[in-house]
């Protein structure tokens, strides 16, 4: 079976949203990040969520490669458009700003350890880096005036990975008065059954009931 590993609160929650959207069978591994014997390590050598285990046994890592494979195997679902449309390239350009800057711009507010060992260096860290996420919010907000989703009225991959930032603003209580596109954005995206699903299944509470 489809096995989508992930790690709650992670990137991974696209792809698990994704899943839940496709409504196809699969099983979801929850493991932990950052740990020497988790199984993460054997699965993806980089040790990272998401990784997607297909039912032949191929591992696919990256949510630019799984997004658009999972999307692909029920095209009826219109979580992507036909290959050569200009609708695709237009997901795609989202894909790829969303991994490459705003997943980037994300990493030394979130994990400013990452760029220095000393912690009395993280705060100005952060401070220094915000500036450039505050700039991609802007551009996102601006991206999605008058629109329901990303590219237009259908919810594609390109909301399943946008909504990942979105709970990561929220969870930490980011004031989003100067972004009222994304909020508005979250609202609707926190009311799809497919995220209440995925969120209540990666809630280890909920598993362990
Ligand atoms: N380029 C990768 C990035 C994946 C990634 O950074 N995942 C994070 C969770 S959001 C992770 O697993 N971090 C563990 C680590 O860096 O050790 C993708 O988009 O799939």
């Amino acid at each position: 079976m489809t096995t989508l590993y992930v790690a709650p609160g992670a990137c991974s929650f696209g792809a698990h949203v994704v899943l839940k959207e496709l409504g196809i069978p699969h099983h979801v591994e929850i493991v932990k990040l950052r740990t020497p014997d988790s199984v993460i390590n054997r699965v993806n050598p980089l040790g990272r969520v998401p990784a997607l285990q297909t039912d032949s046994g191929e591992v696919i890592t990256e949510n630019s490669a799984i997004l658009p494979y999972l999307a692909d195997l029920k095209p009826e679902a219109g979580l992507l458009a036909p290959a050569g449309s200009v609708e695709r390239a237009k997901i795609q350009e989202w894909i790829g700003f969303l991994n490459s800057d705003v997943h980037g711009a994300f990493k030394p507010v979130n994990r400013p350890e990452l760029y220095h060992p000393d912690t009395s260096e993280h705060e100005k860290i952060k401070a220094h880096t915000l500036p450039r996420l505050l700039d991609y919010l802007k551009i996102i907000d601006g991206r999605l005036e008058g629109k329901t989703w990303a590219v237009g009225d259908r919810f594609t991959i390109a909301d399943a990975y946008l909504g990942v930032f979105w709970t990561w603003l929220s969870r930490r209580g980011f004031d989003l008065t100067a972004y009222p596109n994304i909020a508005a954005f979250g609202k609707r995206f926190d009311e799809r059954p497919s995220v209440q699903a995925a969120l209540e299944a990666e809630n280890p509470l909920a598993q362990a009931a």
